[in-house]
């Protein structure tokens, strides 16, 4: 999609759009050489998602968990930001408002630039003590014990949300109040299918907002979107830039 092809209608509302939130989803990094989820080179593809990010398979073997996590750590380590991570940055000094949600836990969209940034699903460079409350930053690739453990002597896991795990609900009630209030949401690159990220699309539609998806694949979010542009974010997102200079 070229700047000159976007819709009339969508060039308008994004220039006069003030209240803006993003979802993303694995699919924005993809371009970045980060492996996704689901989708046919998908991590769940090759490994089981009740072994490696549930709490009952960390429990049974944190040592697995740990070498999955490391292994990720390590692509991410040498991932870079790509296009669609810089225009969403871009976006956030173009709008008065500007809330970035993000599932992803590869932080890639603070190097991007991004501040305002609230990454539900946690971050991979994060780390707590299952035993304190106590939270740190790990960022040796690979680790030099695995699993590792606290100066408490109890094991460390990663500060993601595995299945069946709760979101912090501080988060969630920031993301709530942003997807109430906004009057554009941008839905990139995720399959729509994680709960409860999945149900924030409809906050937004019910309060008015206009749904932006991009993803080359249709997803769920689609039957409520405004408008989805097939294609990859890295594409798309710096062409939408280009025609969003702000009234
Ligand atoms: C591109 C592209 C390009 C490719 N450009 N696009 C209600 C009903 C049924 C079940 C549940 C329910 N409520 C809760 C559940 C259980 C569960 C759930 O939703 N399960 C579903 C699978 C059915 N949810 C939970 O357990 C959540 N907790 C919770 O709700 O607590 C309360 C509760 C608990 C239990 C029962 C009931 C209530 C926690 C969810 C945690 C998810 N964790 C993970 C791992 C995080 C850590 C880590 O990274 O290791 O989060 S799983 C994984 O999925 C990861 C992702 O953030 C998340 C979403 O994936 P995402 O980002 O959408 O990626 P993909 O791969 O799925 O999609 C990529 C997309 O990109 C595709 O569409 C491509 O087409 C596209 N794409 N290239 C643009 N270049």
């Amino acid at each position: 999609m070229e700047a000159n092809s976007i819709p009339t209608e969508l060039s308008e509302i994004l220039k006069k759009a003030r209240r803006v939130v993003a979802i993303t989803g694995a699919g924005i990094s993809a371009e970045s050489g980060v492996p996704t989820f689901r989708g046919k080179d998908g991590l769940w593809k090759s490994f089981r998602a009740e072994d490696l990010a549930t709490p009952w398979a960390f429990e049974r073997d944190p040592a697995l968990v740990w070498k999955w996590y490391d292994w990720r750590r390590g692509l991410i380590a040498k991932a870079r930001p790509n296009a669609g991570h810089l225009a969403l940055a871009e976006m956030e000094k173009r709008y008065p408002e500007f809330t970035l949600i993000t599932q992803n836990v590869d932080g890639l969209h603070r190097k991007a630039g991004s501040h305002k940034v609230i990454e539900i699903h946690g971050n991979l460079w994060r780390v707590r003590c299952t035993a304190e409350e106590k939270i740190f930053y790990l960022e040796d690739v690979p680790l030099p014990e695995i699993p590792p453990h606290c100066s408490c002597g109890a094991l460390v896991r990663p500060d993601v949300v595995w299945f069946g795990e709760s979101l912090n609900p501080m988060l969630i009630q920031e993301s709530q109040r942003a997807l109430a209030t906004c009057d554009l949401l941008f839905v990139v690159g995720t399959s729509g299918i994680v709960q409860p990220v999945a149900s924030f699309p409809a906050i937004a539609k019910q309060s008015g907002a206009y749904i932006v998806e991009i993803n080359p694949e249709p997803t769920p979010i689609s039957a409520i979107a405004s408008i989805s542009l097939k294609g990859k974010s890295g594409e798309i997102l710096p062409e939408l830039l280009k025609t969003q200079s702000i009234q």
